[in-house]
């Protein structure tokens, strides 16, 4: 039955002459595109700056504990760090069952924190899949006792709201006996090949995607996994022109391809597939101009849920965090590890609501805003509008002396003011040639976390 279908749609495909799997040479090549267009369809990703990550799965269930000995490893990673056998793993799924699950809360939750984007997980390395696919019973519909596609309802909950949805998808996967070059423990060893990879890749993991693009529509599609020996820059250029030929507007992370540097995520050179760098853990020194970027991370250790893990970054910590992300010229992917019965575990949540109160008040100096136009200072992070002439001064550490210089901006501003301040009331700024601009500022910060300073200039920068 599956089988048959996908046959239909490759038929189909040939038939209106598209380019179906070994008809790649004839498929249209989206590497060189115009300036203009990669604008226009990125447009909304730029503007966006803020997005939820969620990494949900049948990993939930033993949440970081193998045989009642907790693991070092993030929680996603148990099935490799633990060797658990495919056929014990398999049993996890009987377990999941997340009747609390509530599609709309999740997305409220992420809107109400300012979020623009979800990228939840659609099947991570474990090979389970969060829909009802048709090419696996290993599937959240049909592998378990809750029977809700999850994606699906989200989905709905996303386009109701007006979030966009977006999926992760790992290309390794530990599942599938065709795709197991890379044996546990080693991890790391990226050499080892699967002799039947191509198989898995034509009858599985391209399906899968395909599904996928077709049923949820998705903004994004979020590659992982991709360092796999048996998985090629080729492949990634395929898989990329495949999809974008379903879907123009689509946006595809770097790790489609081969293309990335190790944890730091931006690619090693010109040339490789993919719309975006993708920094794990990590912010980068700088921005690169020209180059798009998104910087994910998670609020405590693990991606997927873990009981044990309370090391939380305060919200301080993330606001700057994202302040400083977007002064580089990037995105903040922030992550969420929901529990085995359906929820957002409360830390985050709290944590989200801080971030979207502040946001509330300063959102205008993150959204739709350029990379600094200065060189970075200790006290603090810029960001722009160049076409409005705007800057915005963020201040993490409010001066005591109640000035604050911006040596690089000789240009004096027309106005000066706190975003925070209804009013709008002008703020005394003295320029010269020699200190550059010194604004006078009241006593107290209007906002702890980092408060917001706005410079409107007479030119566009
Ligand atoms: O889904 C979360 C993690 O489970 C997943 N990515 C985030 C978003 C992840 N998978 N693996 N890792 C994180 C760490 C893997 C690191 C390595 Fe490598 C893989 C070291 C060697 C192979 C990639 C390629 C990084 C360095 C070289």
């Amino acid at each position: 039955m599956d089988r048959k279908h996908y046959a239909i749609a490759v038929g189909l495909m040939v038939l209106v002459g598209g380019a179906a799997f070994g008809g790649q040479e004839s498929r249209k090549d989206f590497s060189n595109e115009a300036r203009a267009e990669r604008d226009a369809r990125m447009g909304w990703w730029r503007d966006a700056r803020f997005g939820m990550f969620i990494h949900w799965g049948i990993y939930s269930v033993p949440a970081g504990v193998y045989d009642g000995v907790p693991q070092q490893s993030v929680s996603e990673w148990i099935m490799n760090t633990a060797a658990i056998p495919v056929a014990e793993y398999e049993l996890y799924a009987q377990q999941f069952n997340p009747v609390q699950f509530d599609a709309d809360e999740w997305v409220t939750i992420a809107k109400d924190a300012g979020m623009k984007y979800i990228v939840i997980t659609s099947k991570h390395h474990d090979g389970f899949s969060m829909w009802d696919s048709a090419v696996t019973d290993y599937d959240i519909v049909d592998a378990t006792h809750f029977k809700r596609d999850v994606l699906a309802e989200l989905k709905k909950a996303c386009d109701k709201q007006g979030i966009r949805l977006c999926f992760y998808h790992s290309i390794m996967d530990w599942h599938h006996p065709d795709a197991q070059g890379l044996f546990y423990p080693n991890y790391n060893d990226s050499g080892r090949s699967s002799p039947n990879f191509a198989r898995y890749r034509d009858t599985y993991l391209r399906p899968q995607v395909r599904e996928l693009v077709e049923k949820y529509d998705p903004a994004v599609m979020w590659f992982d996994g991709e360092w796999i020996g048996d998985w090629t820059e080729e492949d990634g250029k395929n898989l990329y022109n495949e999809l974008r030929a379903m879907k123009p507007s689509l946006i595809i992370n770097n790790r489609i391809g081969k293309g990335r540097a190790g944890m730091q995520g931006m690619n090693k050179g010109p040339g490789y597939v993919g719309d975006f760098g993708t920094p794990e853990q990590e912010i980068p020194p700088t921005g690169l101009p020209g180059v798009d970027w998104e910087s994910c991370m998670t609020m405590n250790r693990s991606w997927g849920y873990k009981a044990c893990d309370n090391a939380w970054k305060s919200s301080l910590q993330l606001v700057r965090n994202l302040v400083d992300i977007a002064s580089k010229g990037g995105n903040f992917l922030l992550n969420v590890g929901p529990t085995p019965q359906g929820r957002i575990p409360r830390p985050s949540v709290e944590r989200l609501r801080d971030m979207g109160e502040w946001l509330k008040v300063n959102g205008q100096a993150v959204y739709g805003t350029s990379a600094s136009p200065f060189d970075p200072v200790e006290w603090g992070r810029f960001t722009s509008k160049p076409a409005e002439g705007l800057i915005y001064v963020h201040v993490f550490d409010w001066p005591k002396d109640g000035k604050l210089t911006i040596q690089q901006l000789k240009q004096k501003p027309l106005k000066a003011y706190l975003l925070a301040d209804p009013a709008k009331s002008e703020l005394t700024v003295r320029t010269s040639e020699e200190t550059g601009t010194t604004i006078s500022l009241p006593e107290k910060a209007p906002d702890p976390i980092s408060s917001v300073i706005v410079l409107q200039l007479e030119k566009p920068l």
